[in-house]
């Protein structure tokens, strides 16, 4: 039996790709340090929570050198703000645990004589700005520009796009035996994330999710960015569809591994007022954190994502406008009334 496996599935991304990949029919390995949501755990063959969910647990592969995994999408991580203040914990789960899981893939792809399709959600935090006016002429970003992070979360992240590209195409490249193509590894940076149906944790970019979320549920919110804070954000139904439809490319037609994704680039302020129109009693300050805000400046302003449509034809179906008329407008009523 051939197997789909995410980490960190109980995640903010996690429902949502739990649920699609569930419609699409694969056997799901679900693995979490967080006991799986009753509604992640039934569409999963097999689940893995708690000390057994811990992506730097030598058990947890004993489990899965068994069996037939296909395909992983890994979510778990630590993100930017909860990284910046544990980097030693940072870098023994972002790194320690990505390379454990590319060894896993190279293992199992060996073994079943198939190239594992690694899936990894890189993120915008890879770029690195030293003022705002140098984001402002950036503009939108190529994938190979402004590399300098200054987070040890996007560090974390972008050392793993390197160790995915070296286990795709060069891995062991004096051994006598081919020993790489083990492991087909794609990504995504991607931008800001927003759910109609969970909050996101320890993220820099939360400030726009928890805006909402506050909202719907009568909260005053203190925003801790600047009301002119600019970085890209996306609904999350475009942020799965993006890493399935990657995944599901013909390899051939890929000419890179990791790609930039947008969809729209707003303001806070921009956010607030669209938080307002849906619920205009909602009490929104801005009390910039000036410390969170100045990891926010160090990010680009947009992205350039030509070279994901043109190699596997990507494009966001949701745009600013969109995002909240028809995704967060009517899901968080419902899931708040
Ligand atoms: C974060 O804020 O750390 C993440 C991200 C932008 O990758 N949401």
């Amino acid at each position: 039996m051939k197997y789909t496996l995410i980490t960190g599935a109980n995640g903010e991304i996690g429902h949502s790709l739990v649920e699609r990949l569930h419609q699409r029919g694969d056997n799901i390995i679900a693995v979490d340090l967080q006991p799986l949501d009753e509604t992640v755990a039934a569409k999963c063959a097999i689940t893995y929570s708690g000390d057994l969910g811990n992506i730097t647990n030598e058990q947890l592969y004993t489990e899965l050198e068994k069996l037939d995994i296909t395909e992983i999408y890994h979510l778990a991580a630590l993100l930017s703000t909860s990284a910046e203040k544990n980097p030693g914990l940072a870098q023994h789960v972002n790194v320690g645990g990505t390379i454990r899981l590319l060894e896993l893939a190279r293992t199992t792809g060996k073994r079943i004589h198939t190239a594992v399709k690694f899936l990894f959600p890189s993120t915008i935090a890879i770029y690195g700005f030293t003022s705002v006016e140098a984001k402002k002429s950036a503009g939108k970003v190529k994938e190979d520009e402004h590399t300098l992070a200054h987070t040890v979360y996007g560090i974390n992240k972008y050392y793993c796009e390197q160790l995915g590209r070296y286990y795709d195409r060069h891995f062991m490249q004096l051994s006598a035996e081919k020993e790489n193509g083990y492991v087909d590894f794609r990504g995504v940076r991607y931008p800001g994330l927003i759910s109609a149906f969970t909050v996101p944790t320890g993220g820099t970019s939360d400030y726009a999710p928890e805006m909402l979320h506050a909202a719907a549920q009568g909260k005053a919110y203190s925003c801790f960015v600047r009301e002119d804070a600019r970085i890209p954000f996306m609904a999350m139904p475009d942020g799965v569809d993006a890493i399935v439809r990657l995944a599901e490319a013909p390899k051939e037609h890929l000419t890179r591994n990791i790609y930039n994704i947008a969809a729209f680039a707003p303001t806070a302020k921009e956010i607030a007022d669209k938080v307002r129109e849906l619920y205009p009693d909602c009490d929104i300050q801005f009390k910039p954190d000036i410390k969170r805000q100045g990891i926010v400046d160090t990010w680009c302003e947009d992205v350039d994502d030509s070279t994901a449509r043109a190699d596997w034809n990507w494009q966001a179906s949701f745009d600013f406008e969109r995002t909240f008329k028809e995704y967060l407008a009517p899901n968080i009523k419902q899931r708040y009334s």
